[in-house]
């Protein structure tokens, strides 16, 4: 079954099987949002708790999030270009993701983006470690309505907090709307730092851009 083959190639950090892989999903039509999810996910989730229980190394950590990588920009990139093929103009909205400054942690970042996109959405992503200028540059570039903040460590989170107060400096607080996420972060968190939305997972994160834009 493909997407247990999706997993286990994400477990083993193999990037070439999981790009064998993701292009066999492709060539059958197979469903792409399926395969990121039942696969892809499933996979960096086992590496996430192998990790914490000790039982993975971080050689391995990082080989699995690699071979992630490549997938969903493998399975993200034709999910654009199909739209585009399609005539398929009549975009959701346009959305600015990173992870926080001081945090490398881009896996969670990099599922919600795809996710996203897969949904209709423009996302224009910003990677990882980024100051809370370079979200709002950018949004201000692109004509975007909602900016989305990752961060994985408490010792970052605050960033989040950071962005909404730099709206607020600039004057631009009500031009946007600010949604947050990431493993340490909570509704509570979201509602205290004052962002317009929350989301558990990448699923939810899409359902509230949704919510957020209609
Ligand atoms: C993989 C990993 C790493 C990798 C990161 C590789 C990469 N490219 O991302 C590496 C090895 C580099 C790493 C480094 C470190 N890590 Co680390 N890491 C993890 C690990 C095992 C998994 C995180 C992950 O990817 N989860 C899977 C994804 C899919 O889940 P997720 O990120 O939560 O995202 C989902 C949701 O949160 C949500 N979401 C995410 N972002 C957003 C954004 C928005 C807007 C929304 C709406 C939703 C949303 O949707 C996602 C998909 O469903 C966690 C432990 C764990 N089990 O979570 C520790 C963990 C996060 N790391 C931790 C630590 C301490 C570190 C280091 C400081 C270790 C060190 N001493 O060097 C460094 C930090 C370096 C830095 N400056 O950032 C701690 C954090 C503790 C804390 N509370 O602060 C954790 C919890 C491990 C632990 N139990 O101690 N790490």
């Amino acid at each position: 079954m493909i997407l247990d083959e999706l997993k286990a190639a994400v477990m083993d950090g193999d990037a070439e099987q999981v790009a064998v892989l993701c292009r066999k999903v492709l060539d059958e039509h197979l469903n792409p949002v399926e395969a990121v999810e039942q696969g892809l996910i499933k996979g960096i989730e086992e590496i996430g708790r192998l990790w914490t229980e000790g039982e993975m190394f971080l050689p391995d950590v990082m080989m699995g999030a690699d071979a992630l990588k490549v997938g969903l920009e493998i399975l993200g990139a034709e999910l654009s270009k199909a739209k585009a093929a399609a005539g398929d103009t009549d975009r959701r909205g346009r959305i600015v993701i990173g992870t926080v400054k001081g945090d490398i942690h881009d896996i969670g970042k990099n599922i919600v983006s795809a996710m996203m996109t897969a949904a209709g959405f423009d996302v224009f992503d910003i990677g990882y470690d980024q100051g809370v200028d370079v979200f709002v540059d950018k949004a201000e570039q692109v004509g975007a309505q909602i900016i989305a903040a990752s961060a994985l460590l408490t010792t970052t989170m605050d960033e989040q907090k950071e962005l909404v107060e730099y709206l607020k400096s600039k004057g631009l607080r009500s031009k946007y709307k600010v949604i947050i996420g990431g493993g340490p972060t909570t509704q509570g968190w979201a509602d205290g730092v004052g962002a317009d939305g929350w989301a558990e997972t990448a699923n939810e994160a899409v359902a509230l851009c949704h919510k957020l834009l209609d």
